[in-house]
């Protein structure tokens, strides 16, 4: 494995030869988990009961628009908005999205998403402004605490999955976790962590997401340890100059989604968030499927012209994937 593109390697094993598949579940899995958490992640907080308003519900251009008040517990009460197909005769399958710019700003302009042709394709989309989660902000009380942002944004997506399971018109059996950038970071450990999420879709997420701690383009670990001091836990920033000691690449936490699909989605003018080094992990993760059994064919690659960006082009490709679930 000396030779993956993007990635100075080797890279440590995702589990040993000879691992079976109960051998994964009970025990190699968790203590990925448990590294992830101790050496990069940081914690997340203990999960309450969620609690949801539905504060009003309006009919538009082709979906229906519904605004809730989810009560999260000790990250205080955030506005969830949810877009639903007009008429629908089953739970639909459901996006869970973090969005960076706020519900409102989703509905127009160059931050629009494709709410009326998911509505078309029979999906609902249920999306969060990130900083009401936990603000991005290396000044914030709050990592005082043990508790680090990206940890925090993906304990979010779990909240929203609690909330999601009380919603009748929503298909429990296909939620499928989204996010872009930092927000791709928090949606891959969310997807890894909760098992919950039937599917993944981390966009465009780089480094401290699908793309190797050991990458040999884009962004660094030291960099983004420095820029970003409030993402990632302390223990990490001891790995900056000395990335090939980590006991786990980001391969590992892709491989603890499996045997669920995953959509890794990136764009070729994106080289910072390192995409050969997220697909080379993405194929290094891959015998994980295999031995869990899963269906290799959604375990899947999209890339597009263009920039760092999260456009319609891309929900084409993630309303796609998902009509395969
Ligand atoms: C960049 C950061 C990336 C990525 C991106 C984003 O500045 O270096 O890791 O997360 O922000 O979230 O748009």
């Amino acid at each position: 494995m000396d030779d993956l593109k993007g990635i100075a390697g080797p890279l440590p094993h995702v589990f040993v030869p000879g691992t079976t598949a109960d051998q994964w579940r009970t025990k190699r899995r968790p203590e990925l988990l448990k590294q992830f958490t101790g050496l990069m992640y940081g914690e997340a907080p203990p999960a309450e009961a969620p609690k949801a308003t539905v504060v009003n519900e309006k009919p538009m251009d082709g979906f229906l628009l519904r605004n809730i008040r989810l009560h999260t517990g000790i990250l205080g009460p955030v506005a969830l908005q949810l877009t639903l197909p007009l008429k629908q005769s089953k739970p639909v399958p459901t996006f869970l999205a973090l969005n960076f710019t706020g519900n409102e700003s989703l509905h127009s302009g160059p931050t629009a998403w494709s709410f009326a042709e998911a509505a078309r394709r029979g999906f609902a989309i249920a999306t969060v402004c990130y900083e009401e989660l936990a603000a991005d902000r290396k000044e914030s009380p709050l990592y005082e605490s043990k508790y680090r942002a990206v940890s925090l944004w993906a304990w979010g997506f779990s909240r929203m999955v609690d909330w999601a399971l009380t919603v009748p018109e929503l298909d429990s059996k296909k939620l499928i976790a989204l996010g872009h950038s930092r927000l791709g970071k928090a949606t891959l450990l969310a997807g890894a962590r909760d098992e919950r999420l039937a599917a993944v879709i981390p966009h465009q997420s780089g480094t401290g997401g699908a793309a190797p701690s050991r990458g040999t383009i884009g962004e660094s670990v030291q960099r983004i340890n420095t820029v970003f001091p409030h993402w990632f836990n302390d223990a990490y920033k001891k790995f900056n100059e000395r990335t090939a000691d980590l006991p786990f690449d980001q391969h590992c936490l892709l491989a603890c989604v499996a045997p669920r699909p995953i959509l890794l989605s990136n764009a070729q003018e994106d080289t910072w968030a390192n995409y050969d080094g997220q697909f080379s992990l993405l194929d290094a993760a891959l015998p994980t499927w295999k031995l869990l059994g899963g269906d290799e064919k959604l375990v899947q690659k999209f890339m597009r012209p263009g920039k760092h960006a999260l456009t319609p082009e891309d929900w084409t490709a993630f309303l796609a994937f998902a009509e395969k679930l």
